[in-house]
Order: structure tokens, then sequence, then C-alpha cells
């Protein structure tokens, strides 16, 4: 059996987060790599010490002979490989895909038609233009990538969490990406757009704008992976058994419901906990709250125009209404496992728009062609050489029989003599199958060799603006200021001037409130885009409580606290899957013998972003420490449930949070009514009501 290093359980600080196990599995360690219980050189021979390098006398020089030493440090100087160039820093989990069998009507693939059909997965989250260690909650686009390992061979949905892109030719994306990359001169900012580059490229590249409001609004900042939607922005087509073909858009949606950080959060997260959608989504899996979405899509005639009411099915730059086309649900994705290994899977997981299965096509969207090519193309210099797909996170679960051969990293030992067909030598095999063999649907193919757009990818400004007035008062004030930030970091005036003409043409208030925040005039004479048909799917600002799974709830206490009120809210909570923190001035324990509890984390330890909600315990000392005001107050300005029961109101209030305030709970004891308030409050994810843009519509922001 191989050896394992357990986490250290001894003291309860250091216990997992969740106080889960450590969400290992014994079969997914490869045997070959991890057998016997005793230390050996990769060849297989036993080591009497590894701490010592061979040396000539123990004051002398390391000998050349020391195989051992040369082969652990030359292993270690190449255990990098290089990073992806975009979609660097990212986190993965293993699941399965659960089909309702309702993709029948649109498609053959199994995976999707069979009603009750299970697929395994791997799903890596990722940002796009930070590096491997960069932090998880900077604003940016989330890639949302999918591979399904079914049984006719595997396929890729390589999406984002946001509907539409950059840029409509794959031709400029190593433009925008170095746009949006550190300046080359000083490698800064890492992992952000706030800065000249990105902003002089996206001014200059109109196209650019709708993709841009969804970044700068709350969808760029999301709280987990697991509130995020995910979409597979192109249209592709789907082919069902008769040969019927569909345009359709994929979309994933997230059961826990989508919701954001906000902007103060998402900062603070950064530098306090840089890996929080990493740990979040470990913990979740970890604690048995998994992570779930529904897949779906938008099904539209496949007549020949390749546009649906006005909109061009080919441009990347555009969505469709869901009020248009509602989202049809295909089945169920449920992640379910920690990978085991960063490095084999979640690092050498190689997704690729080309990894396709019957009935899956894709359609002549320039940037989807762009991919078909790129994907295979970044693995040769990643992953060192053209046998990634042997790597047990990229094999198949089916079958493999290709003719590729050799070339580096070859692990496969073929058989057989005649690698080409047709052959006599190997029995004429492997055969092919015109009957079930992917087979792309005819389609004709016939036009001038020209670098051009069709006219209809030239309006850039139509969808911004619905997208922009589609939205609550709050979450355009969301993205007003989001704006302003961004255009406040660039040193260039002509960029920030050029980039409010573009918002000009968006939505004239738009522009001026951006203009007052940067102090730059309002541009003249720019015409913005006239009345649209609002899409209100689009807001993520919910008027019904949700599921609260996963969720953490703070409970400041010491020994003097109510351990039988935090026991009882610990319990309502676990029902619905969320966990209760005990936060205390020191670690280890408070309350004595059978009233004793785990303190998870210290008053030095805690830090508002961690949790959804945080109460104080009834009895809890009255004199809150500054990190417990600065908690609570964060807490509140973070528009987040905080609350109190019996005496332990006197915490609230002495750290300056308004007892009558919005979304602020006191209850004598943590009884029934406490904990349904609490839940309740938790399922609208924010206490909206307690910002300005609310404040000033003197209305809750549901419309
Ligand atoms: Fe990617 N993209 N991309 N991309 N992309 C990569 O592939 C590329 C695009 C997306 O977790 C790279 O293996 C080009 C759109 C995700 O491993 C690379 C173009 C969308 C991931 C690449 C695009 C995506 C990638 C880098 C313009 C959303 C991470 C490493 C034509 C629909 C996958 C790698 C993971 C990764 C190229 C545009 C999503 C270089 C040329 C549009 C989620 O091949």
């Amino acid at each position: 059996m191989p050896t394992r290093r357990k986490p250290d359980q001894s003291a309860p600080e250091a216990v997992s987060p969740t106080g889960a196990g450590t969400g290992e599995r014994e079969d997914t360690v490869d045997p070959r790599a991890q057998s016997g219980d005793h230390l050996t050189t990769a060849q297989g021979l036993r080591l009497p010490d590894t701490d010592h390098s061979l040396k000539a006398g123990e004051r002398g020089p390391t000998l050349m002979e020391d195989f051992h030493f040369r082969e652990k440090i030359t292993h270690f100087d190449h255990e990098r490989i290089p990073e992806r160039v975009v979609h660097a820093r990212g986190a993965a989990a293993h699941g399965v895909f659960v089909s309702y069998g309702t993709g029948a009507s649109v498609t053959k693939a199994r995976f999707l038609a069979e009603k009750g059909h299970e697929t395994p997965v791997f799903v890596r989250f990722s940002t796009v233009l930070g590096s491997r260690g960069s932090a998880d909650t900077v604003r940016d686009t989330r890639g949302f990538a999918t591979k399904f390992y079914t049984d006719e061979g595997n396929f890729d949905l390589v999406g984002n969490n946001m509907p539409v892109f950059f840029i409509q030719d794959g031709i400029k994306f190593p433009d925008i990406i170095h746009a949006g990359k550190p300046h080359p001169d000083r490698e800064i900012p890492q992992a952000q757009s706030a800065h000249d580059t990105f902003w002089d490229f996206v001014s200059l590249h109109t196209e650019a704008t709708h993709h841009t409001f969804w970044n700068m609004s709350d969808r760029g900042i999301p709280r987990s992976y697991r509130t995020m939607e995910g979409f597979g922005v192109h249209t592709f087509r789907l082919v069902d058994r008769k040969g019927n073909t569909h345009l359709v858009k994929f979309h994933w949606k997230p059961v826990a419901g989508v919701h954001s950080l906000v902007w103060e959060e998402a900062q603070i997260a950064a530098g306090v906990d840089p890996d929080f959608h990493r740990r979040d989504l470990a913990d979740a899996i970890e604690a048995g709250a998994f992570p779930e979405w529904e897949l779906g899509v938008q099904v539209m005639p496949d007549d020949g125009t390749e546009t649906f009411e006005g909109i061009d099915l080919l441009d990347p730059t555009k969505i469709v209404p869901e009020e248009l086309v509602p989202v049809q649900k295909l089945g169920r994705l449920t992640l379910n496992r920690n990978p085991t290994n960063y490095f084999a899977e979640t690092e050498q997981v190689a997704f690729h728009t080309g990894n396709l299965v019957p009935g899956i096509e894709v359609t002549n969207d320039p940037l989807m062609q762009a991919r078909m090519f790129s994907y295979l193309d970044t693995q040769l210099t990643r992953l060192g050489g053209p046998n990634f797909s042997q790597l047990p996170i990229n094999r198949p679960h089916v079958p493999v029989n290709d003719m590729l051969r050799d070339g580096m990293h070859q692990t496969a030992i073929h058989t057989g003599v005649a690698p080409y067909r047709p052959n006599s030598l190997d029995g004429g095999l492997p055969e092919v199958d015109p009957e079930q063999g992917y087979v792309q649907t005819p389609r004709r193919i016939e036009g001038n060799a020209v670098r051009a757009n069709p006219v209809s990818f030239d309006d850039h400004f139509t969808q911004a603006a619905m997208f922009y007035r589609s939205l609550t008062t709050l979450e355009q004030q969301h993205i007003v200021e989001a704006f302003t930030f961004e255009l406040g970091k660039c040193y260039e005036q002509s960029v920030k001037e050029r980039e409010l003409l573009v918002l000009a043409r968006v939505d004239g208030g738009l522009c001026e409130q951006v203009a007052e925040g940067l102090g730059l005039p309002v541009p003249k004479g720019v015409e913005a885009v006239g009345e649209v048909v609002l899409s209100p799917a689009l807001s993520q600002v919910v008027a019904v409580p949700g599921p609260i799974a996963g969720r953490k709830i703070g409970v400041i206490a010491d020994s003097d606290s109510d351990i039988a009120g935090i026991r009882s809210l610990r319990k309502a909570l676990l029902k619905q899957e969320a966990e209760l923190l005990v936060i205390a001035p020191h670690g280890g324990f408070i309350g004595k013998g059978r009233n004793k509890e785990v303190v998870q984390r210290t008053v030095l330890t805690a830090r508002s972003i961690e949790f959804d909600a945080v109460v104080v315990a009834g009895g809890t000392g009255h004199e809150p420490d500054i990190k417990t005001v600065i908690l609570l107050q964060e807490m509140y300005r973070h528009a987040k449930a905080v609350g109190a029961w019996g005496d332990a109101v006197e915490v609230l209030t002495g750290s300056g949070i308004p007892a009558d305030g919005p979304g602020v709970l006191q209850a004598s004891s943590a009884d029934k009514a406490f904990t349904t308030e609490l839940i309740a409050t938790l399922g609208l994810h924010r206490v909206w009501e307690r910002t300005a843009a609310v404040m000033a519509d003197e209305v809750a922001p549901v419309r």
C-alpha cells in the first residue's frame, strides 16, 4: 500500500477547515508511482538515507558518484512545466453528469440523449489573465471547462462564466491577451485588467464592449465557482439520430444560484486568502455539499441563415436572450470528488474544443474555428510532446486504438507491425466504423478568400446596452464603480477619454457617472443606443431565498457563551448543509466538560470574507476587541447577515452596527425563529437594502 502522510489533527485549528476527512481516495493512487513501504530511487533501489549527500569525509566536498543526490536534484530541477498561456490559475474537481434524456430531441450524443445515463466528468475552473500563483478573486472572466468521459469518447465543453467574448475572430486572441497580461516592461499589474494596455485595446476594438460590461459587472467577481453560471459561448450544431440539425448555445445553471462578491471583499480576499475560490470548492466537496449545475441548451433552427431574430449566431459577442429562447435542461452535473494530486490532474488536464462526440459539431464562428487549432497545439509545449492524451486525466474511458506512434513521453507499448491502413499484416485492424464513427454533417462551403467580417458583426453596442439596462439599479451601480475604478488606474488620459467615448455610445447616464468619477468631461455629440428590449434574466439579484448548502456562518463566542444555543444553531444549519464555525479569542476549546466546543477560528485568524453571515452567541463578553469590531463592520458593509442573541446584542451595538439595520438579526435565544430568519437572509445572499444604491431607490432591488 502507498504510504500516506495524514494531516495533523492534534490541534483543533489544524483540523481540515470543514472538520471532515482528507478527501483522498485509495483507488485514485497509481500503484506504479507509489508502491511498497520503503524509500527507493526511481530504479527501485532501496535507500538507507536521503538526508546526507555522499562526501569525501564528513567535512569534504560532495562526490560526483552520488547517483542518488544527482537523481533527486535533477528531477527537482525539472518539476515545473510551462503554465498555461491563459487560464493558468485554476482549480478542478471530479464528478458525474446524469442525463435527463431530454436531449434526444436534438442530439444523438448518447450521454445527453439517454435518460439516466451517467458520465464521469472532470471540471476545471480558472481565471484568464493571472499566473498560476495569482489570486482567485481578481476581476476577470472565469473558465469553466468540462471533460465528459463519455462512452463514445471524450467531449470537452471549454466554456466561460460569461456568454460572450472580447473578440470576434480568433486571429486577435494573442493581441487581446498581450493587452490584458501585465505590461511587458515591469511585468505589472498581475492578474487584472485595471491598466492602460487593456483599456487601450478594448477602446480601439469596440467589439470587446459587450464582454467588458460583463467583466465590470458582478459576474467578474464570483462568490464561488459553485455560484457561477457557465456558457459554451459559441453556437454549436447538434445532430439527432435522423440527421436533423439544430443550432444551440450551451448553459450551465448553478443549483446554488448565481452570486458574487462585492468589490471590497474581492480585494481583501486577494490578500488575506488568495486561494479563496480553490479552498471553497475543495471544502464544499469535502463537507459533502457537492456543487451542482444543470446543463441546458437554447435551441434555434438551423435554417441556413445562422441567425435568429436578427442575432448573428456566429458572432461570439452576442447572446440570445433567454426570454426569446428559454434554456431547456438536459441533465445535472455533480462535483463529488477532489483531485488526489494537483499536478497530475488539474495541471495536466488538456481540454480541446475539437474533442467532440457524434451528435455535437462546431460552427463557422471564426473564434471557434481558431480554437480548433489552438488547443492541440498549446499542449505540445505545455505537456512536452504529442502523447499527452495518454496521461491518466486525459485518457478516454473507452478503448483507444489509434495509429499514433512514438514521440516524446510515449508510455504505451504498442503491438503489431502495421500502424497504417489498410494493412494485411495486422489482420486488417484497426477497422473503421462508417456506421457509428464521427461524421461531420455535410455542409456547403463556398466564398472568396477574404480577410473580412460579415456586416452583421458591426453592431458592438446594442447588446452591451441591453445587458446594462436589464440589471437592477444596484448592479448598474457596481458597473459604474468598476469602470471608474479600472479607468482610474490608467495613466494615459487618451485611453480614458477613448473608453468614455465607447461608454457614451452604450448609455449616456453610465458615461456621465464614470466621467464624473474620473474628473473628465462627458464626450459631446455621441449618440447612445436607443431603446432596447430588456432581458431581466440577466440580473442575478434574487427575490426568493435560494439554497444555502456549503455556506459558512461564523459564531463569535467565548467560554461564557451559550453553548447549547450554538449547538442548536449548528444542527439547524447542518440540515441545510451549511456550516457553523466557532470564532473565539483563543484556539483550542471554549466551555467546560460536556459543554466543550472546538474553536475553528480565532479572532486573529478569522476575516469577514470567509463568512456568509456572522452571529454573536448569547453570553459572549460585551467588550469587543478591535478585530471583532472590524469583522462585524465588514460583514455589515458587505451587505451580509449579522446577528446576536441574548445579551450579546451589545457586542453588535458596541461594534457600531445599528441594531435596527436591515438584515441585523436579534432574538432572546438561538430559537427556531432566529435560525429560520438567518437561513432566509442567507438564501437571499445579500442584504442589499443596506447599500446606497438601493436606499436611493427606496425599494428593495426586486423588479
Ligand atoms: Fe481558450 N485557450 N482560447 N477560450 N480557454 C486555452 O488551452 C484560445 C476562448 C478557455 O482549464 C489554452 O490548454 C484561443 C474562448 C478555457 O485547461 C489555449 C482563443 C473561451 C481554458 C487557448 C480562445 C475559452 C482555455 C491555454 C481564441 C470560452 C482553460 C491552455 C480563438 C468559450 C482550459 C490550454 C483549462 C485555455 C486558446 C478563446 C475558454 C492557448 C486561440 C472564446 C476555459 O489553447
